[in-house]
């Protein structure tokens, strides 16, 4: 399996509940590293950006609200099958559906406040990371082979 990274987002509800530290643990529990880590209130633009893909759904304006309600944690993750360990972590969108145990099982309240993001494929982990940060915002681990 290769070392990849992934982009994760604490949403403002795990802010709010307190859990930014109870989540961060699950991560590292599992082997996913944080390279980078930010907190930041999203502004509109940067919210509808990110989610530009979902820009015709229906959901869309409630998800940017949802996403500018408050602060965020904006961290990328490095580990062995980091993009599909990350969704695997976190659970089901709906946390009604969500596998208990999981992330969004244990914290979220609903599809909006669904606790966390987690990149879906490689090559939008890639994307998204750039979105967000820097090259030199990266850290870089020596991985044991
Ligand atoms: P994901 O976060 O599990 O990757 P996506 O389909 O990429 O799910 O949707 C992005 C976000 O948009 C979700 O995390 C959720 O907060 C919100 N969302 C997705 N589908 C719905 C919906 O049907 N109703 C309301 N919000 C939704
Ligand atoms: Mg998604």
């Amino acid at each position: 399996m290769a070392i990849e990274r992934t982009l994760s987002i604490l949403k403002p509800d795990a802010l709010e509940k307190g859990a930014i530290g109870k989540i961060i643990a699950r991560f590292e529990a599992a082997g996913l590293k944080p390279v980078a880590i930010r907190l930041q209130h999203l502004s509109q633009a940067e919210a509808e950006g990110f989610y530009a893909v979902h820009k015709e759904r229906g959901f869309f304006k409630d998800l940017v609200k949802f996403m500018t309600s408050g602060p965020v944690v904006i961290q990328v993750l490095e580990g062995e099958n980091a993009v599909l360990k990350n969704r695997d972590l976190m659970g089901a969108t709906d946390p009604k559906k969500a596998t208990p145990g999981t992330i969004r099982a244990d914290f979220a309240t609903s599809i909006d406040a669904n606790t966390v993001h987690g990149s879906d494929s490689l090559e939008n982990a890639k994307n998204e990371i750039s979105y967000f940060f820097r090259q030199t915002e990266l850290t870089h681990y020596e991985w044991k082979k």
